[in-house]
């Protein structure tokens, strides 16, 4: 049976119905039913040793597409949907989007399982099914308001199993259900990914918008990805949403290396598992728990088998993410766990007197981090400045005690979902260009560089980024109902709203620019400012930038003297399919957090690949990009990370003085509440922002801004002289390679997991 016929023969069994005759949701099931079906008889991937990446998110995206393409089944759908009439992105465009992630680490774990699968490695997921993941975004009277995302289907990607556990409480026990998901690597045989859901969830708790019980455990653990964190009862949710998922996960690992005749004795021989940040800590008390209680191993035993089981990767250097909970909820939520954390504490306090690497504080909180640096084998961070500043600074402490443990592993993204799948155009081109060897060796993207001084092969690269500029026009007018220009300069900023990113400070750059096109100051080419970010609806100053920007868009967007050369805009619900489509037509990428914060970035990786110029901090994975690209081909502005961390040292930063002694600066801060934002916008809002940026200024906006204009304004005449930024996208592309996540992938297991 030729996949013709496979497919008529499905949407026949299904529908009664051909490939022709059906619409575009049947097709999206008869598709799903083939990758599924393709799937499931591919073999599963077998070895030794085994790992479980155990993260609290997996942002998958849609799955169709990039399964399709993992399977090699991608163009040949294509072309048989043409020929009945249909077109794959009509398809593309009715998949739901699971939002089980945030943003950067949760679409981490999602291209790592694509690269463990795809280069052969036993490697499973563990993580939660949240009904209806991270909020969708809508924006209403220029504000973000929250709602849910209600992307589980009757039919969908996730397979129920029979397995299930009991996860046991404080006050009461659920039992679980078990769904999994199967990853596919590229041409190459399947892991799995274990989503573990709640029998007892009850979707109509939630009410208006987001908002549920949050005290309803039995009926709300599995409802929502972190809830509001602003209360006592967020907080406690989200401890019991961390120990359900790793007590799940902790029963099911055993439960397999049992049924693999395997001795749990030598757990550490046969099993690595990946804690992605402190969010699954707790798996490591729980497996100790489980083999002291039900395995009968002794407690030196278990600790010393766990600790040789469970490595930490490390996303952040920002205090207030690292998590600390106080002692009291964990005896409310999981009290089979506390003597256990109190021994590791006992322990760690008997060895070392220095208070502050211990477990838990005179406060009495516990710090998570500290109990998987001291009982795990491997602490990572995520890019080499950051990894250096874990052990430099914020983790200098451990690191003195450990230096052994402490390794870096620059993320990575995979090149399937971020380049074949989102832009075949460019894809294709390079297949044609250079052979099609990059597909599956990334860093043979390198061979662009022959092609450096190619005037045919610069004007392809252009001719491209046009076409991509064009298609994501059309899709905005359509979905946000503004027209884009593609011949402007398209200046992206996507990435979750965060102080640190410093959107607020694209968006001064924004209020320059508008002032001096007010004045007379025309820019020689006309350029759109995309802005794409959620924030954490507890975190007022997020949602006051983003008010900021909104105000922003209708104030420049709407002025006849000023739409002609600038707009602005900030799409709406920001997700992995946004993304897909952005970044292929973004000719600047924003990567503009404070020095030392970003721990990598991943955003930036995905831009470059795509041909996109970066203007960035020396901050995460933009200092790898700089070294591999070269001064000529990225715009680097702003204070180094070193001496950020002095001014936080000596507290001696102070914005109100850059405020004043800068007419730029002040004319661009203060607009904020000025008259025209004000008729607009909030004054409650914009007053708060403006206060916030003049007293505080924690992330030192102000700091960087005078050198981020004189940039950015570089960046835009740089543009006009095309032969150099034709090269600079050939540049970008070519040295691109080293950020695939099979090369990420491959580290891991080269220094830590060592799967066979
Ligand atoms: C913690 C406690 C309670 C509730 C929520 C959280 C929480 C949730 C999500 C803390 C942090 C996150 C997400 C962090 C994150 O996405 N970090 C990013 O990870 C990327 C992958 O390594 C990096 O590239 C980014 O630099 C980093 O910001």
């Amino acid at each position: 049976m030729n996949l013709e016929q496979e497919l008529n023969e499905i949407t026949g069994r299904m529908f009664g119905k051909n490939i022709a005759a059906c619409s575009t949701p049947l097709l999206y099931n008869a598709l799903m039913v083939l990758a599924k079906e393709r799937m499931s008889a591919h073999p599963v991937i077998k070895g030794d040793r085994k790992l479980y990446y155990i993260s609290m998110e997996f942002l998958i995206g849609k799955l169709l597409s990039n399964n399709l393409i993992n399977l090699g089944l991608y163009d040949e759908v294509k072309e048989v949907l043409k020929e009945n009439g249909h077109t794959l992105s009509e398809i593309e465009e009715h998949e739901p989007e699971p939002s089980l992630g945030n943003g950067g680490l949760g679409r981490l774990a999602a291209c790592f399982l694509d690269s463990i699968a795809t280069l052969g490695l036993p490697g499973d997921g563990i993580g939660l099914n949240y009904h209806f993941g991270l909020f969708k975004q809508v924006f209403k009277d220029n504000l973000q308001k929250a709602e849910k995302n209600d992307w589980i289907e009757h039919d969908s990607w996730l397979n129920m199993t029979d397995t299930s556990f009991t996860v046991e409480f404080g006050k009461g026990k659920v039992v679980s259900k078990l769904y999994d998901m199967d990853v596919i690597g590229y041409k190459a045989g399947k892991n799995k990914l274990h989503l573990f859901d709640i029998e007892s969830i009850d979707e109509e708790l939630v009410e208006d918008g987001i908002d549920f019980d949050k005290e309803d455990i039995e009926h709300n653990l599995t409802l929502f990805l972190y809830p509001d964190d602003s209360d006592k009862a967020g907080n406690l949710l989200r401890i019991y949403q961390e120990y359900f998922m790793v007590s799940n996960g902790a029963q099911l690992i055993l439960k397999e290396e049992k049924a693999l005749g395997h001795d749990l004795h030598k757990l550490n021989e046969h099993v690595a598992i990946q804690i992605n940040d402190t969010h699954p800590t707790m798996v490591i008390p729980e497996l100790i728990r489980l083999l002291t209680e039900n395995e009968g191993l002794a407690m030196d035993e278990a600790i010393d088998i766990v600790s040789r089981t469970c490595a930490y990767t490390n996303h952040t250097i920002l205090a207030e993410a690292l998590e600390k909970w106080p002692l009291e909820y964990l005896e409310e939520v999981v009290p089979q766990l506390v003597p256990i954390i109190k021994e590791l504490d006992a322990r760690v306090k008997k060895s070392y007197k220095d208070k502050t690497v211990h477990i838990i504080d005179k406060d009495k909180k516990v710090h998570m981090a500290h109990i998987d640096i001291h009982y795990g084998y491997s602490v990572n961070g995520v890019a080499a400045i950051h990894t250096e500043i874990l052990k430099n600074t914020e983790l200098n402490n451990f690191y003195k005690l450990y230096p052994e443990k402490f390794n870096n592993k620059t993320n990575g993204i995979t090149f399937r979902r971020w380049l074949l799948s989102c832009n075949h155009e460019l894809a294709d081109f390079l297949s044609e260009t250079i052979g099609d060897g990059f597909k599956s060796e990334a860093n043979e993207l390198e061979k662009l560089l022959k092609f450096e001084n190619d005037e045919n092969v610069l004007n392809r690269l252009e001719e491209i980024k046009r076409t991509k500029k064009e298609e994501v026009s059309a899709y905005i007018k359509e979905k946000e109902g503004v027209e884009l220009n593609p011949d402007s300069i398209f200046d992206i900023q996507v990435k979750r709203l965060h102080e640190y990113k410093r959107q607020q400070m694209n968006a001064l750059y924004i209020i320059h620019k508008y002032l001096e096109i007010k004045g007379g100051k025309k820019p020689v080419r006309p350029i759109t400012f995309i802005f794409g970010a959620k924030a954490a609806p507890a975190y007022v100053i997020a949602q006051d930038i983003i008010h900021l920007i909104l105000v922003l868009e209708k104030i420049v967007n709407n002025d006849p003297d000023v739409n002609k050369y600038m707009k602005v805009l900030m799409v709406e619900n920001y997700n992995v399919a946004y993304a897909e489509k952005l970044i292929p037509a973004c000719d600047i990428s924003e990567q503009i957090s404070l020095a030392s914060k970003e721990a990598s970035g991943t955003g930036n990786m995905k831009f470059m690949l795509n041909g996109a110029v970066t203007l960035g901090t020396s901050d995460g994975a933009n200092v790898e990009i700089h070294e591999l690209v070269g001064d000529d081909n990225i715009y680097i502005f702003g204070e180094k990370a070193d001496t950020v961390i002095k001014h936080y040292e000596k507290a001696d930063y102070v914005s109100k003085d850059y405020y004043e002694k800068s007419p730029v600066i002040k004319e661009a801060v203060d607009f904020i509440v000025g008259n025209q934002a004000l008729k607009v916008g909030h004054k409650e809002n914009l007053r708060r922002l403006h206060k916030e940026l003049l007293n505080k200024d924690w992330f030192m906006t102000l700091l960087d801004l005078e050198d981020y204009i004189k940039v950015k304004d570089k960046v835009f005449s740089d543009y006009e002289d095309r032969l150099k930024w034709k090269k600079m996208m050939l540049n970008n592309i070519a040295k691109a390679g080293f950020f695939s996540s099979d090369r990420t992938i491959e580290e891991y297991n080269r220094d830590i997991w060592k799967l066979r």
